[in-house]
């Protein structure tokens, strides 16, 4: 935010949803928690750590001795797939399924928790053979299959720090990782399946190891997914299935220090290189065990969890892997993509496994909006008790059509708020407790110390808005960038004094609650006024014919900047001149007149990546007409080509 006006606070929402009597009555959180890590936030914090099994057991719980490079439970040792996996086994829960796996195809897969032991210590035993040793990082290139979870837990399991590459990114993409992180070993596949569709992998591994600085790369391990054809590096490519089932199914897990790293994983950003956010061990899992805990209720012997989240994505790592493994979950892992072969692709699922808490982002709820309630109404999701959202902030009227039809209007939300930097949920509903409000995240979790401040670094009253700010550390916040330690200086801890900035506007409401209001640099300016992207788009997303929108502040010669807006319409709706006249007044009645778009332009898509965010800068080049900036991290690039053909000139 480039003046001194805070964020104008302009969205109503009055909606209230009490927690139901029955999830209220057997939660797993109550407002105890809350007032246990009131009166000690880090005794709170050492009583979570005893979720996990340790092999030293840690007896300090914070060094903050050299703010902000923290260490949590520093002299304890454990290992992160022992507790994610072996331990179930030795509870005698190994016929447990912990992965219903579907492939896109249709095929299936039930993986139990002592057939995962076997698999994660064979595939720890054959990354041992192929020489790494603690400390060696591993690239992670796979699609959405059983094997990418259990790479990640074989590098746990033997303190090798992995780095999941989406396996949607380019082989430029690939090539910065691998080289930023110096891996020693890619693991990836021949490909996936991708809308119906064989989709290769193996050759972005194949360009990307050509590249300068992946010298460090001594092996490639390939998973057989789609059978295609592969071209074969010999004495540096290894198949997964003439490697690993040979293995010894035997494997003893080390205890590794609760500061060894456990992962790195890149986050984009809009400028310069990707920054390699480095988590370590035992705060890590802390947090990722008692959220998942905690936020979704889970009952592990009755629950099946999915969450749809790529691993390639932080929530993949923290809600796929090690939150729902620690807590040992019965999870669906699926590979595709939600309208293959059929839009009901995803209720089919649910029906199928009687999934019972369901977590996704806003996006693909839009989406869903926009494809009409009668798909899922097709299927019987009587199995959902709780649903989640994550990754972007969910309009309200998003927020209203989850519950209502998915939720069957019973069901509680929690909006969770965390980023990859974090680690784990910060500020979320607790599904036994809170009466939430459509579009809020609202509380921070126990244990957490969130607020919003204004400008010169003021808490803002209740009622205003301003940039959101951590102000204590937490076991699971990033403990540096890979390899440059100024950069996690200057990005996050240099804004305001001894608080994390993450990014985001924000407001407090009446009640204190937080409302998410967006990146920060996608605040608009209007007339001397900082406008959030997600009340306008909230707005236009509560007009019955919009499933989605984004707005960006273009540049004008009166104001300063103007609201510009894309809007994606609900199945049924057409477009014609009067929807545009209709929608604009409808934003003014909603928000003001401050907020009116100046030019609303509907499309057939929005540019985003590959976890669901709106990529608004690309839409500020196309409403300033200015050169397209970089567009390496987008889904599907030629959603930018359909936009820009649909432009009118500019008035
Ligand atoms: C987990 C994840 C982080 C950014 C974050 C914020 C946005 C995530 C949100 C949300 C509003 C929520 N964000 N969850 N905004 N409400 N519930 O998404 O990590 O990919 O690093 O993104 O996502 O802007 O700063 P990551």
């Amino acid at each position: 935010m480039s003046s001194n006006e805070s964020l104008a606070n302009l969205l109503k929402e009055e909606r209230r949803f009490a927690p139901p009597e029955e999830l209220a009555a057997a939660a797993n959180v109550t407002a105890e928690a809350y007032e246990q890590a009131a009166a000690d936030r880090l005794e709170f914090w050492a009583a979570q750590a005893d979720r996990l099994t340790w092999s030293t057991k840690p007896t300090e719980t914070l060094d903050w001795s050299n703010p902000p490079f923290a260490k949590w439970f520093a002299d304890g040792k454990l290992n992160v797939t022992y507790n994610c996996v072996d331990r179930h086994v030795e509870a005698g829960h190994g016929d447990r399924v912990a992965l219903h796996f579907e492939g896109e195809p249709g095929d299936a897969r039930t993986i139990t928790y002592a057939q995962l032991k076997d698999e994660v210590s064979r595939a720890a035993n054959a990354l041992t053979e192929l020489g790494v040793t603690a400390g060696d990082r591993v690239a992670i290139y796979l699609p959405m299959i059983p094997e990418a979870v259990i790479a990640m837990l074989a590098c746990a399991r033997i303190g090798a720090p992995h780095s999941v590459v989406f396996g949607g990114f380019s082989a430029d993409a690939l090539a910065t990782r691998i080289g930023d992180a110096d891996a020693r070993v890619v693991i990836t596949a021949d490909g996936g399946y991708r809308r119906g569709k064989p989709s290769a992998l193996k050759p972005a591994v194949d360009e990307a190891l050509t590249k300068p600085g992946t010298e460090g790369v001594r092996s490639v391990l390939v998973v057989r997914r789609t059978g295609q054809e592969t071209a074969w590096a010999e004495g540096r490519d290894v198949w997964w299935h003439d490697l690993v089932p040979r293995q010894s199914d035997q494997h003893t897990p080390q205890a590794f220090d609760a500061e060894h790293p456990l992962f790195i994983l890149y986050t984009s950003g809009t400028t310069g290189k990707p920054k390699g956010i480095l988590h370590t061990t035992g705060g890590y899992l802390t947090q990722a065990s008692y959220t998942h805990h905690a936020v979704f209720d889970l009952k592990p012997e009755t629950d099946v969890f999915w969450c749809t989240a790529d691993i390639g994505w932080v929530t993949g790592h923290s809600y796929i892997v090690y939150g729902p493994l620690s807590n040992g979950a019965t999870q669906v892992l699926y590979e595709g993509t939600p309208d293959s072969p059929h839009q009901g692709r995803w209720w089919e699922i649910i029906q199928k496994y009687g999934v019972t808490i369901l977590y996704t982002a806003p996006t693909a709820i839009r989406t869903y909006m926009k494809w009409g309630e009668d798909i899922p109404a097709k299927f019987d999701l009587s199995s959902l008790r709780l649903l989640g959202s994550v990754g972007e902030p969910i309009n309200p009227e998003a927020w209203v059509w989850y519950r209502k039809h998915i939720g069957a209007d019973r069901t509680p939300i929690v909006d969770t708020w965390w980023q990859t930097e974090t680690g784990a949920m910060m500020i979320s509903p607790l599904p036994g407790l809170t009466t939430t409000k459509p579009g809020s995240a609202q509380t921070p979790l126990p244990g957490i110390a969130a607020t919003v401040i204004d400008d010169e670094g003021n808490e803002v009253p209740n009622g205003s808005g301003g940039y959101l700010v951590l102000t204590e550390p937490w076991p699971s916040m990033l403990r540096t960038i890979w390899g440059d330690d100024q950069r996690y200086l200057d990005t996050y801890w240099s804004r305001f004094e001894n608080r994390y900035f993450a990014g985001d506007g924000a407001k407090k409401d009446e009640d204190g609650d937080i409302w998410l209001l967006g990146r920060v640099d996608d605040v608009m300016l209007v007339s001397g006024h900082n406008i959030s992207t997600t009340e306008v788009e909230s707005a236009l997303v509560s007009h019955p014919k919009v499933a989605e929108a984004a707005v960006v502040g273009a540049s004008d010669p009166t104001t300063g900047q103007a609201i510009a807006a894309f809007v994606i319409l609900r199945g049924s709706a057409t477009e014609d001149e009067n929807l545009v006249e209709e929608l604009r007044t409808h934003v003014a009645k909603q928000l003001g007149p401050i907020a009116k778009p100046k030019r609303i332009l509907p499309v057939a898509e929005l540019p985003k990546t590959r976890s669901g965010k709106i990529m608004r800068r690309l839409l500020r080049d196309v409403a300033e007409n200015r050169q397209l900036g970089d567009v390496t991290t987008l889904t599907d690039s030629t959603v930018m080509d359909l936009i820009q053909s649909k432009l009118p000139a500019a008035p």
